[in-house]
């Protein structure tokens, strides 16, 4: 390879591509793991393989690569592999990209019209004893959980009708089903939402379809023990646009937002949609049902958080001038009006993550990361810029909120949440840090209910890992 990888943000410092695809037995461990820590942790990292066709790129467009950090008995592996997607394969054989702009397939190579443009780089989802790498324009690819092996692309069993698959799917931890949806179900810039649900044996129940009120960037959705709630914030996606080779999101603010809700296990045409003033969110924290009320927790900003949407809208927004807060929305369905009670929970961050046992219903804890500038400037990483400095635990009910800052030359990834088999032990926190002036990368593992007290333990990486996207603990059985 020739080419060089752009000289631009997305690709230099901490961001420049890693590609690396290793296995590292016994990584050094200062410190202690805790005994009752024994399983796998997937995340997934975009990486691209090749440099940018049209000289440039978003982070979102990297190849999927899956980092899987095992652990058992006190000792740390690290398995780390490229999603062998049709267009990673396409690419390695002519050792070059040939994908241009992102999620615009009319900008592609001629050689892969009508081929898979699926990266897989969003979300490892663990469900039914299977390995699935997720990106929303596309369906999933299964890998071995053991090897990361790739297995192939992922329909169910030829069940799956949808083109595509969230990477957030939601699981109840009690009944083990899977919910999900794909949007452009049926193609690029369509209306088309299809939900569906899997048992908790993986065999796919039921796909319905329906329309979204506008072609909108769903990036997530958040499921009840009664409801399930779509997302339409106005970021949007039109064909004529990709057509002229124009970019596949624009924020679109008079179009408002809308929120779907429906009873989970009922018909999508028992959907209402809520309407709200125009904000853009990505990440549902979680929701719960209380009688006629839906709760629903979620990370939002007044404009997208992408600098790439704003300026592919012509907003001229500084990441500093973007505003946001999490925030509960109340839905009350038994009131013919469309009222949404709105509370601030928190202050501005994202990647929210809870106990996978307090999903879908009501809730005390939850953590995330926040850009705190009193902690150190801003350090680009990642898909948005400035990396997150804090690590943050809050009690939803109190307000109450613990931290854990970084040191100011590094940077957090996704804490994952680890339960612990001790009686009244809130679990464990492991997130990945990024040392920007080593240019390595360490894991931090920290006590949920004591975060502020730091490591317990610190697990040293050999390299720099690239910023994750999202991580999903698959405890050993
Ligand atoms: C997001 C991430 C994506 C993407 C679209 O976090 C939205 C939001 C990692 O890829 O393609
Ligand atoms: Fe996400």
């Amino acid at each position: 390879m020739t080419e060089r990888f752009p000289e631009s943000p997305q690709f230099t410092g901490h961001n420049a591509p890693c590609r690396i695809e290793c296995d590292i037995r016994d990584l050094v461990v200062e410190g202690t793991l805790p005994d009752d820590m024994q399983g796998t942790w997937y995340r997934s990292v975009p990486d691209p393989q090749y440099p940018p066709m049209l000289g440039d790129d978003v982070y979102l467009s990297g190849d999927g690569m899956v980092s899987a950090f095992r652990f058992e008995a006190g000792h740390v592996d690290l398995r780390m592999r490229y999603v062998q997607t049709e267009r990673w394969l396409n690419e390695r054989a002519a050792r070059r990209s040939l994908h241009g702009r992102y999620r615009n397939p009319f900008t592609d190579d001629p050689s892969v019209r009508g081929k898979g443009r699926g990266v897989a780089n969003t979300t490892p989802l663990y469900h039914a004893g299977r390995l699935i790498a997720l990106k929303e324009d596309s369906r999933g690819w299964e890998l071995d959980p053991q090897t990361l092996e790739t297995l192939g692309e992922f329909d169910f069993g030829g069940k799956l009708r949808s083109q595509t698959m969230t990477p957030h799917p939601r699981i109840d931890p009690q009944t083990g089903e899977l919910f999900f949806f794909g949007y452009e179900a049926g193609g690029v810039a369509t209306r088309d939402v299809a939900y569906c649900v899997a048992d908790a044996a993986g065999e796919l129940q039921r796909e319905q379809w329906f329309e979204a009120p506008f072609c909108a960037l769903m990036h997530d959705f958040v499921v009840t023990k009664e409801h399930a709630i779509f997302p339409c914030f106005p970021i949007t996606a039109d064909l004529d646009r990709l057509r002229q080779g124009g970019p596949h999101w624009v924020w679109e603010p008079e179009l408002g937002s809308r929120i779907g809700i429906m009873p989970r296990h009922g018909d999508v045409a028992e959907m209402r949609w809520f309407t709200a003033p125009a904000c853009s969110g990505f990440h549902y924290i979680n929701a719960f049902t209380d009688g006629s009320l839906v709760h629903v927790d979620m990370s939002l900003t007044d404009v997208p958080v992408f600098p790439f949407i704003r300026t592919d809208s012509g907003l001229r927004i500084e990441q500093y001038e973007v505003h946001g807060a999490l925030e509960r929305w109340t839905f009350d369905l038994a009131d013919p009006v469309d009222r949404i009670g709105r509370r601030v929970i928190g202050p501005s961050g994202d990647l929210p993550r809870l106990a996978d046992s307090d999903a879908m219903s009501d809730y005390e804890i939850l953590y995330y990361e926040r850009y705190d500038p009193s902690i150190g400037p801003p350090i680009t990483t990642g898909a948005v810029g400035p990396g997150f400095n804090a690590l943050t635990r809050l009690e939803v009910k109190t307000g109450r909120m613990t931290t854990l800052p970084m040191s100011p030359r590094a940077t957090l990834q996704e804490a994952v949440h680890i339960r612990s088999e001790r009686r009244g032990h809130e679990g464990y926190l492991a997130f990945v840090v990024d040392l920007h002036d080593e240019d390595l990368s360490e894991v931090f593992i920290v006590e949920a209910q004591n975060l502020s007290l730091g490591p317990i333990a610190r697990i040293k990486v050999p390299m720099r890992l690239r910023s994750g996207v999202h991580g999903t603990w698959v405890a050993r059985r």
